[in-house]
């Protein structure tokens, strides 16, 4: 059961500043957009009498860097990044359990990542998996609109794919993960390997690949597609796509550390970041995911879910220690060893 003075702490610090209960410091680890994670910093030491040492890292290393810091965290409290990873830092023990006052008030699929993790995780947002491509690489080379998985394996579009490395990036997993379950897990990789010779790069960050193509250096990135209508919304030639044949999605997820050193200040940030206010704001940093939240806006330019053929994503299974780390061995081994 919460304390009093965390409870107290915890409301006093909405958006007021309250120096005499909240003074001190915060590291938190940022999943998402360099951009938001920066907005959020700027936005809770404004209101809040407390210093926030950020670091930006793709999902899979913010896992692997708490994982390697479990005896001594260094790291308080985790924001944003695909789900699975910090599903698989819940099962194994290295997240803190949590039920912030606010959890009433966030969509079910929020709600039920906290249940399924056994409370040491959150949804914070959702956003649907796709890809952004530049319309006027496309039309100068007179490729086709890809607008289905299969497209990706046309031979004219030898090297203009990029995606991620999914042993770094979120994205890359949820990417892995969603093609394994709509085709069957050797499928998949026959497919994976296959669209390898139209991939020229597997970036470290998720995002990366829509902002090349966005200025011209790729014709196509796989990404969530909010990250190709944010490139869209900067006035970048990208058309944002959701596959025909379906796509998986992630439920962005925020956990606080075990052991964490300024754990008050942690409960502080985590009750924060799940207000309407707080998330209704992420899309001034052209962060266009579905907030968590049942009173925070929902921005226009945000992919709905209701428009896009969403597959049943089994978070379970494919946020299980064992599962992923199967999938990621067998990715290095088959499509790590060939990429070029
Ligand atoms: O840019 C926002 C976003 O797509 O970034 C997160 C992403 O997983 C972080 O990048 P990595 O793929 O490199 O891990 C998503 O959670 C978020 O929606």
């Amino acid at each position: 059961m919460k304390s009093l003075s965390v409870a107290l702490l915890a409301t006093a610090a909405t958006f007021t500043i309250s120096p005499a209960l909240a003074a001190g410091n915060l590291n938190v680890i940022c999943s998402a957009d360099v951009v938001i994670c920066e907005q959020l910093k700027g936005d809770f030491e404004a209101s809040h009498d407390i210093k926030v040492n950020l670091v930006r890292l793709s999902s899979g290393e913010s896992y692997a860097k708490i994982r390697a810091e479990s005896r001594n965290p260094k790291t308080d409290i985790w924001w944003g990044g695909t789900g699975d990873p910090h599903l698989q830092a819940a099962s194994e023990g290295l997240t803190l359990e949590y039920k912030s006052d606010k959890l009433g008030e966030l969509n079910d699929w929020a709600q039920k990542q906290a249940e399924s993790s056994g409370y040491k995780t959150v949804g914070i947002y959702a956003g649907a998996l796709g890809w952004g491509y530049n319309t006027e690489i496309f039309k100068e080379k007179g490729y086709g609109e890809p607008t289905c998985w299969a497209d990706l394996l046309k031979p004219e579009l030898k090297g203009e794919i990029q995606v991620a490395n999914p042993n770094s990036s979120g994205t890359a997993y949820t990417t892995l993960a969603t093609l394994v379950q709509i085709m069957g897990e050797d499928k998949a990789f026959e497919f994976l390997k296959e669209m390898n010779n139209n991939v020229s790069q597997y970036t470290k960050s998720g995002s990366a690949p829509v902002k090349a193509a966005a200025r011209g250096e790729t014709g196509l990135g796989i990404v969530f597609q909010h990250d190709a209508v944010a490139q869209a919304a900067s006035g970048f030639p990208i058309k944002t796509v959701a596959p025909c044949e379906g796509t998986g999605y992630e439920i962005g997820s925020m956990s606080l550390v075990k052991g964490a050193k300024n754990l008050d200040n942690a409960k502080i940030w985590y009750d924060w970041a799940l207000t309407p206010e707080v998330q209704s704001r992420m899309k001034d940093a052209k962060s266009f995911q579905l907030p968590s939240n049942k009173s925070a806006t929902i921005p226009p330019e945000a992919p709905k879910f209701e428009d896009i053929k969403l597959i049943d994503y089994d978070f379970k299974t494919y946020g299980d220690p064992a599962k992923r780390k199967a999938l990621l061995e067998r990715w290095d081994r088959e499509i790590g060893a060939i990429a070029n």
